[in-house]
């Protein structure tokens, strides 16, 4: 069978025949491609092709698809046992691990998925502050929690509507949500609502409306706004923790949130969230503190296997500034093609994180990536796809460079847009 036959089968025992929406192709248009194994960079799919992947898997695979020696770990670990829901040695050592790359964690708590993540890490600041209210961005994602499935309200110091049907009115109503980049809007609520509001939570390098690089000054004017009104500031990391450095993007910069959110990279392509923080916050968790958190598959031996491996090998291979070189050939590239042929696009770059925006203005925001040409974007995703190149099948995810691409994939990446 192939990627079509599957997906329509599929269709008949899975909700739009697919386990994340986003995989349903809906932003590009087209059927799904069916994955069946990978290796480094590369995907063998059902349709008997062989792509270069750019998607890895949202982002956890930052050492590419099945590396050797956290496949290996995994077996061996698995060998001993799947689950105990029981302590183990491991999740202690990985904690330690954590703390020591991560300067601003004293202490951590490992839940099965980023959602889960920042749902704990909300509950906690609200618990730790008394406070109820959040304040998010728009364009940041951060799991599909009821209260931050959230959409701008009528007014900035309004709250926020909810995004999804069958989310409670009262969850988002305690949401306020403001422009990513806009720090004079931030201040303005808190400035209103200042001591009503337990956390903003933030991407510190957003990847949810393509890649929106902080500006100059948001992340520090954050800070010190959150610290003027006893805020917590909650830096999800669940994409950027491990992708740019071997620590978390706040460490990168000195910039230190009260918490942060990990998953994806953590887990080496194993189900995996964490957060993290001071003990003083963190000791508010139960069975320490009041605020309760619970999970049958938290720490499991075999995510933290994986995890623990991934940590160490980026550790100690450090392939970043391959990452960072990589990633800005293919930038370079793209503008050079751009500037050649005068095409109405850019493309936004950090490390190993792009995304093309097809507008030649630069993008700050979610207004700005909405005014992007998405059809254009729908058609460099099945053009580059035709290639045999796999990028985020939406205009508003974040492509990776891992540290198992090579300069001749992205070399044949620019050569193939070259004919976009
Ligand atoms: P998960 O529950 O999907 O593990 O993590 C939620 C989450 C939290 N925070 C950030 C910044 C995230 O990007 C995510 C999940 N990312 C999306 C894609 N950008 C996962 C892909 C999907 O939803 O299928």
């Amino acid at each position: 069978m192939n990627s079509k036959q599957w997906f329509e089968r599929a269709q008949k025992v899975i909700p739009g025949g697919v386990n994340s929406p986003v995989r349903a192709f809906n932003g590009v248009g087209g059927t799904p491609v069916y994955f069946k194994s990978g290796k480094g960079a590369t995907v063998q799919t059902e349709d008997g092709t062989e792509l270069i992947d750019f998607c890895g898997s949202w982002g956890p695979l930052i050492l590419g698809h099945a590396r050797e020696e956290i496949v290996e770990v995994v077996a061996k670990t698995a060998a001993d046992g799947l689950t105990f829901g029981a302590n183990t040695a491991q999740e202690t050592q990985f904690a330690e691990l954590l703390n020591t790359l991560v300067p601003s964690i004293e202490m951590s708590r490992l839940v099965s998925s980023g959602t889960e993540a920042v749902m704990t890490a909300i509950r906690l600041a609200r618990g730790y502050t008394g406070r109820r209210k959040i304040l998010k961005f728009e364009g940041c994602y951060h799991g599909h929690s009821d209260y931050l499935l959230v959409a701008s309200g009528s007014g900035l110091l309004t709250g926020g509507i909810s995004s999804s049907a069958g989310v409670s009115p009262s969850a988002t109503e305690e949401v306020f949500v403001a422009p990513y980049n806009d720090l004079a809007a931030v201040q303005e609520i808190l400035k209103a609502n200042g001591d009503e509001i337990a956390a903003v939570i933030v991407e510190p390098m957003a990847g949810n409306m393509g890649l929106v690089k902080p500006v100059a000054g948001f992340l520090e004017g954050l800070r010190a706004a959150t610290a003027d009104s006893g805020t917590l500031l909650i830096f999800d990391e669940v994409i950027n923790g491990f992708r740019l450095g071997p620590t978390t993007y706040g460490n990168l910069t000195g910039i230190t949130p009260d918490l942060t959110t990990l998953g994806k990279i953590i887990g080496g392509g194993m189900p995996i969230g964490a957060l993290g923080g001071s003990t003083k916050i963190m000791s508010h968790l139960a069975p320490l503190g009041p605020v309760y958190q619970a999970g049958t598959l938290s720490g499991n031996p075999v995510a933290v296997a994986a995890g623990m491996k991934t940590l160490e090998l980026l550790r100690d291979e450090n392939p970043y500034p391959k990452m960072e070189a990589l990633g800005k050939r293919l930038a370079d590239g793209i503008h050079r093609l751009a500037t050649e042929k005068d095409l109405d696009l850019h493309c936004a770059q950090y490390g190993g994180m792009f995304t093309p925006f097809f507008r030649t203005a630069p993008v700050h925001n979610l207004d700005d990536s909405k005014a992007c040409d998405q059809k254009a974007h729908a058609r460099y995703f099945h053009h580059m796809l035709d290639a045999g190149f796999y990028t985020p099948p939406s205009g508003f995810e974040v492509a990776f460079v891992s540290a198992a691409h090579t300069q001749a994939d992205i070399d044949g990446f620019i050569q193939a847009f070259e004919n976009l």
